[in-house]
């Protein structure tokens, strides 16, 4: 097992690893940007070391600084968390090259998993169901318009860098090709210096659906059901919970054999999430692979009462997973708390917290770095605290999550509470009657 573990992030994220660490009595080193020097991972891990000024390209996001705080610490391990490095190629691979074990996936299943098209083309050749559409990437404009025909419009056409919405375009009638095909190239080309565009069928009002599996260094694989992040506004979630309202127990079944084959396509190594668009005739497809523990882990080890950070770290240390599946019996939410202004389009409200109360009970947990006189720096992402509820059934679960969100108090910032207070309210929520077009409607 390893002896001290680098955890190469900061906020809720790295405290939350750190605990982990602890219980495994494994040394920890927290890195941080001059701007997070007051925080909470700064003060309770075993070592903090300075990795440079708050613009993330400096500190978070610098390989160099990284691996040399590493080597001055003896650490024989990094934790990427999610966001940052978590899901970089190079910094996989040049961990392994510094004798550094990656918590993490290895540097071709990060390539592979992170060209959309590759991606794609892997699943399509395990079995895995995927979207109809273009067989790779579509060469040109006129390419486009021929196989746009093929597949019937409305399609959509998907930067095979991106992920997360960014050079993606819905294209619903043969006229509006042209000028969306080339904004979508002039996206991608700016945001990922690769302009490969690949092309699927449109799918209307999907429910987005994924599957937490891990796999281990001898070929092992397991899912742990599913996630329901269907409530997302401009690409960023705003609630998780499992299990889906959506769901049966024969989708649950073939979704889950789908997900264990798109791990063992890739010989996945660690902890990951196999992403599907749902459709309304309960229709699956392959839609990405997160090669990284996600912000949304949480509600998935409420149900099974397991710890996935710990399974992260056995895993890369080398130990075997047993390799049964989880189908859990309770119902979990998590809402995310984020330091923006709901009433403002979603603005955000960086500055000092100056009370901060936070709710407590029965199957209420709340992972976050923010405290009673903590400053929230305007640099980084503006989700400040995770609050999970875990219950017997989905309606008890919104229950307690009113329950709490009622006695969740911070002050000095604006924050996303009220607006998961109305969300807890809304006769199609609380029915479980929502797809990924939910936030454009919802109004409170
Ligand atoms: C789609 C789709 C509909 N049809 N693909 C959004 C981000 C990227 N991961 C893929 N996305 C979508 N791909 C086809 N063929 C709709 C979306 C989509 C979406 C997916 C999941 C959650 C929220 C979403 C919001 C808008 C669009």
């Amino acid at each position: 097992m390893f002896k001290k573990i680098l955890i190469a992030n900061r906020g809720e994220i790295a405290l939350r690893i750190i605990r982990t660490c602890k219980e495994m009595g494994i040394k920890t080193v927290a890195v941080y940007s001059t701007a997070d020097k007051d925080s909470l991972p700064v003060r309770f891990a075993d070592e903090a070391v300075c990795i440079g000024p708050p613009v993330s390209s400096k500190s978070y996001l610098s390989i160099a600084n990284i691996i040399a705080a590493a080597e001055i610490t003896n650490a024989d391990a990094i934790h990427p968390g999610y966001g940052f490095l978590s899901e970089n190629e190079k910094f996989s691979e040049i961990c392994q090259q510094h004798g550094i074990k990656f918590i993490g996936a290895l540097p071709e299943q990060i390539r592979n998993m992170g060209d959309k098209a590759t991606a794609k083309a892997t699943m399509i050749a395990a079995g895995v169901p995927c979207i109809p559409g273009s067989v790779g990437l579509v060469e040109s404009l006129e390419d486009a318009i021929v196989q746009a025909k093929q597949i019937v419009y409305p399609v959509i056409i998907k930067a095979t860098a991106g992920g997360g919405g960014k050079g993606m375009r819905i294209v619903w009638k043969e006229e509006d090709m042209e000028a969306l095909w080339n904004s979508a190239k002039q996206e991608a080309a700016a945001a990922f210096g690769n302009d490969g565009i690949y092309m699927e069928k449109y799918i209307e009002e999907p429910r987005h659906i994924e599957i937490q599996i891990a796999g281990d260094q001898h070929g092992n694989a397991c899912h742990m059901s599913e996630r329901d992040c269907s409530i997302q506004r401009r690409h960023q979630k705003l609630v998780e919970e499992t299990p889906s309202p959506f769901m049966t127990d024969d989708l649950r079944q073939r979704m889950g054999e789908a997900a264990i084959k798109a791990t063992k396509a890739v010989n996945y190594e660690g902890v990951g999430t196999v992403e599907f668009l749902v459709d309304k005739n309960r229709d699956f497809y392959f839609m990405e692979m997160n090669t990284r523990i996600q912000v949304e882990h949480t509600i998935t080890e409420e149900v099974i009462n397991f710890d996935l950070i710990k399974e992260q770290i056995k895993i890369a240390a080398g130990e075997k997973i047993s390799g049964k599946n989880y189908f859990p019996q309770l119902h979990a939410i998590q809402c995310r708390i984020n330091a923006e202004d709901p009433f403002n389009d979603f603005r955000p409200s960086p500055g000092l917290i100056t009370t901060y109360h936070c709710p407590g009970g029965h199957g209420v947990r709340i992972d976050t770095h923010a405290y009673s006189g903590y400053t929230i720096p305007p640099n980084y992402d503006s989700m400040i605290s995770k609050l999970i509820v875990v219950a017997q059934t989905r309606e008890e679960a919104i229950l307690k999550m009113r329950r709490a969100l009622d006695e969740y108090i911070i002050e000095g910032i604006k924050t996303t509470i009220p607006f998961h207070q109305k969300l807890m309210m809304n006769e199609d929520f609380c029915n479980g009657n929502f797809t990924t077009k939910f936030m454009e409607t919802f109004e409170y």
